[in-house]
């Protein structure tokens, strides 16, 4: 049976799962995906059809791959835009389909832009179908790349979508994905030197929740005795109300980077600098670092051993390992539970009083210690923005599931939360999704909102309204890094409630700290219904939080 490129990559999205598709017209495989039935998320750019999907990727650990289409092509003003979030999926390695349109033979050159060169900067694989009966080849190619190793970006350019091949030649056949385990070889020197390390510490990473590992995680730190901190991306991986975890940042993390003589990591890429810790005197320590492949491994460190393979079937091989060398005790070191209570205790005291401080204008923690007493936190998804919202949720936010909450950004570009809380509610639809976002993040999602009631997405924003950019500009704390450029109009200039309540969102502004809980218990009720939600809290410039530790010892 003879059909076109455009039908036969909608007919392959619905055999490997896809039930919708993120999109910002025009992209020629659109019409196709009508008729065959899959429906699209049409956002309202380019950048946030990639973001939802990148999202929905991520939110559900790669086990449902995210896909979105944009405009390329000669004419790739879509593209162009589209830029930035396969920029920022990249960054942060998530295993998105990118279909966009090819610049056709014979078209190279006619653009300025260098359509393929600029994809092949920001995709673990770029794809170029240049025959249509190699339809199947690239699309299982594609589904390969998602599903199998480090998790990346895959963008697949289609020159001529209305080209067409006989479906029946190369039958197409869902992509299974593949794992890797360890070298036992690897895995016993990683167990020697755990097992003969004083102060142990496991640096948590993403990979975890990629490989569906969080149980694996429990089982091994509970049996080698040995505290645990995640990094931004895997808040979430290890349950955060548990006796051995550190936290994702605050000084009790510090505490025990500092203190730790080896530093199991697994699954992160231990990339310093931006928003994750990096290891003080790293070359005084003891590193293992457990990771899906090669790319990471003596990066900024020495690696002292590197166990290379699943994060998944690496936890399992080394606590079979300390179990079989200690006839399944595991690791005796005193009372660690006790010594992370109180560190912890002691770290989280200053957050923990404002999180019930009566303040006005409202502290920021106020809201967060209330949105934790709102929400079933096992049964919803919060996500923050970039700027304070990102620093003081990571530093205090209990979260208990994996995804229950979303951390986000190696670099961190404003305006995704939205983006993410769409994805968690196209992936956990029965799971409260709230996004909490400043002004900055806010402005960047404003033309987007529209697509919330389009589709009956009952999300809810939370606006920490500070009327400016606070941790910029000159403040309490000091004289502030960019004191020229952090003031917008504040709340006591525009009603943001009203400028969004005018769209058809249920909105509310709150001035005062009693408010807060039943303010975010009615819009998450009207949430129930499908109806989106925005509340504006007019919140004091708080700019305290949990720092991140650099590369020297304090
Ligand atoms: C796309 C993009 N451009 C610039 C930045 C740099 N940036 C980070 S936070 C921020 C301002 C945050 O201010 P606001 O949203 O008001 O949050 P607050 O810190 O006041 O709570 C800026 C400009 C960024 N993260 N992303
Ligand atoms: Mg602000």
């Amino acid at each position: 049976m003879t059909i076109d490129v455009a039908t036969g990559i909608s007919r392959i999205l619905k055999q490997e799962g896809v039930g919708w598709v993120s999109t910002f017209p025009v992209c020629r495989v659109n019409n196709a995906l009508g008729r065959e039935g899959v429906p699209m998320l049409m956002m309202r750019d380019d950048r946030y059809a990639v973001a939802v999907a990148d999202a929905f990727s991520r939110i559900t650990g790669g086990s449902r791959i995210g896909v979105c289409t944009f405009q390329g092509g000669v004419n790739a003003a879509g593209m162009q835009y589209a830029y930035a979030g396969m920029a920022q999926a990249y960054e942060d390695g998530s295993p998105v389909l990118c279909i966009t349109d090819g610049v056709p033979a014979g078209s190279s050159g006619n653009s300025q832009y260098d359509v393929a060169s600029a994809m092949k900067t920001v995709s673990k694989w770029f794809g170029y179908l240049d025959k249509p009966e190699r339809t199947p080849e690239l699309m299982r190619r594609a589904f390969t790349m998602l599903r199998s190793g480090r998790p990346g970006p895959v963008i697949l350019a289609i020159p001529n979508a209305t080209a067409t091949y006989d479906e029946t030649a190369d039958p197409y056949r869902p992509v299974k994905g593949w794992k890797s385990a360890p070298d036992p070889v690897d895995v016993r020197a990683a167990v020697d030197q755990l097992l003969g390390a004083r102060n142990p510490l496991i640096y948590a990473g993403e990979g975890v929740i990629y490989a569906g590992a969080s149980e694996d995680l429990k089982a091994l730190a509970e049996l080698v005795n040995v505290p645990v901190i995640t990094t931004l991306k895997a808040k979430g991986a290890f349950p955060e109300n548990h006796p051995l975890f550190v936290g994702v940042r605050g000084d009790q993390v510090a505490h025990y980077l500092n203190k730790s003589d080896l530093i199991l990591a697994v699954g992160s890429s231990l990339s310093p600098g931006r928003f994750s810790h990096a290891i003080p005197d790293a070359a005084k320590k003891t590193i293992i670092h457990c990771n899906v492949d090669e790319l990471h491994i003596n990066k900024m460190y020495p690696t002292a051993h590197a166990v290379i393979g699943d994060a998944r079937l690496t936890l399992q091989a080394l606590r079979q390992e300390v179990s079989d060398r200690t006839s399944g005790a595991g690791r005796n070191a005193g009372d660690v539970a006790a010594e992370v209570r109180a560190a912890r205790h002691e770290a989280l005291a200053r957050y923990r009083q404002v999180m019930v401080s009566d303040e006005t204008p409202i502290n920021p923690y106020r809201v967060y210690g209330d949105l934790m007493e709102v929400l079933d936190l096992r049964n919803s998804f919060v996500t923050h923005e970039s700027g304070n919202t990102r620093d003081q949720l990571s530093t205090v936010f209990d979260t208990l599931i994996p995804r229950g909450f979303l951390g986000w950004g190696n670099v961190s570009t404003l305006g995704f939360s939205l983006a993410a809380a769409i994805a968690a509610k196209k992936a956990f639809p029965e799971r409260a999704s709230v996004a909490v976002t400043g002004e900055a993040g806010l402005g960047y999602m404003l033309g987007n909102l529209e697509v919330l009631l389009r589709e009956k997405l009952g999300i809810t924003v939370v606006h920490i309204s500070n009327g400016g950019f606070a941790g910029y500009g000159p403040g309490f704390w000091g004289p502030g890094h960019d004191p020229f450029t952090h003031r917008v109009l504040g709340p006591d200039e525009v009603d943001m409630s009203k400028v969004i309540g005018a769209l058809g969102f249920h909105t509310e502004r709150v001035s005062e700290p009693a408010e807060v809980i039943p303010a975010l218990r009615r819009a998450l009720d009207v949430n129930t219904s499908g109806r989106p939600a925005y509340i504006e809290f007019i919140c004091c410039q708080y700019p305290v939080y949990g720092q991140w530790v650099g590369r020297s010892a304090e």
